[in-house]
């Protein structure tokens, strides 16, 4: 018996059939993101063969080049935000300063913070990149938020997720009610419910890191990765390295694969490289939905108050039991 077919429209409705209370606000915001996603996800997967690959000629706010596909997703969002009537404030990775909605455009109670199109780098080399975003709302009484509606930790988000444009493009989210995948069949135009409930497992058999950086590596991270390499108990096998330099298919194969991700804070970047607002924060609250854990090696990353939009944490994501024996080493327990 075929089972029957779940749209995320249809899914982000029966979630809110849950909540008499709901003003159906909510469900907008996630259908405004799956619209975005999908927009995307056309021009990602042909960017091989329109002339939308290559550089913009411009920098974003951290020095980086900005190819042409990161500038058409960050419009995406902007555009497809700006009129929808639920946000009161956008931040983007791709913009320095927070986006405002134009006084001439509705505005709502809820704050979208997010990734346009993260691992960039590895456009051309058609490798797997993604969207990520977080979803806050207004704790400010007044219509223009505070500097403290925008800096909340991420244990006050309402929703976050990401999409992932690999070999299919893939929308995972959470609004607190476990984690849930859909892909999209572009034939019809719709992401359809394909992962219901993702539980990542407790411990794993992967990690991930870019050991390239090893020898800015302090001496805690270093035994630590040796222990998964060279594990001591007799029976215990290595794990399997898997990297791609690409933070959302890398957090997704974890996700559903189990294992650990870390992006750690070294001698030349004490802080890492990712970013805590519309990086960390949206995949920690996935993954802790998920069953796993989230930390910046000592910290649980949903506990850390922002102090910048654009400030950098270490991260350490993954299977809980993992994460948490980690952070042992970092510590220097273990
Ligand atoms: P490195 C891609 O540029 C990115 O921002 C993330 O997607 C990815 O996890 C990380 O950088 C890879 O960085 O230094 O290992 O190349």
């Amino acid at each position: 018996m075929r089972e029957k077919v779940v749209t995320i429209e249809q899914h982000i409705l029966n979630q809110e059939r849950k909540y008499p209370e709901a003003t159906g606000e909510f469900s907008g915001i996630l259908n405004s993101i799956t619209l975005a996603a999908k927009i995307i996800s056309r021009e990602v997967n042909k960017a091989g063969l329109v002339e939308i690959l290559g550089l913009t000629g411009g920098r974003n706010v951290h020095g980086e080049e900005v190819r042409k596909l990161d500038d058409y997703a960050q419009n995406v969002f902007v555009n497809t935000f700006e009129d929808s009537g639920h946000l009161c404030m956008m931040i983007s990775e791709e913009s320095d300063t927070v986006i405002e909605i134009p006084p001439d455009k509705p505005s709502g109670k809820y704050i979208l913070s997010f990734d346009p199109l993260d691992g960039s780098s590895n456009i051309d080399a058609n490798v797997s990149i993604g969207s990520i975003f977080g979803i806050f709302r207004q704790k400010s009484s007044g219509k223009e938020p505070t500097e403290e509606d925008v800096l909340q930790p991420g244990r006050e988000l309402a929703a976050a997720g990401y999409v992932i444009y690999g070999s299919s493009t893939m929308l995972v989210y959470s609004t607190g009610h476990g984690v849930h995948g859909f892909t999209l069949d572009p034939s019809i135009g719709e992401f359809l419910l394909s992962h219901e409930q993702i539980h990542t497992p407790k411990k794993g058999k992967i990690y991930s890191v870019n050991e390239g950086n090893y020898s800015d590596w302090d001496d805690n991270l270093k035994r630590y990765i040796k222990s998964l390499k060279e594990p001591t108990a007799a029976e215990t096998k290595p794990y399997s390295m898997r990297y791609i330099g690409s933070l959302v298919a890398d957090f997704h194969r974890n996700l559903l694969y189990g294992g650990i991700f870390l992006y750690p804070g070294d001698a030349r970047n004490p802080n890492g490289k990712l970013r805590l607002l519309y990086e960390a924060i949206p995949l920690a609250y996935v993954v802790e939905q998920a069953g796993g854990a989230a930390s910046d090696g000592e910290m649980r990353i949903l506990d850390i108050k922002p102090d910048s939009l654009h400030q950098k944490v270490p991260l350490v994501i993954g299977s809980e039991i993992d994460v948490k024996t980690c952070e042992k080493y970092f510590k220097g327990i273990l």
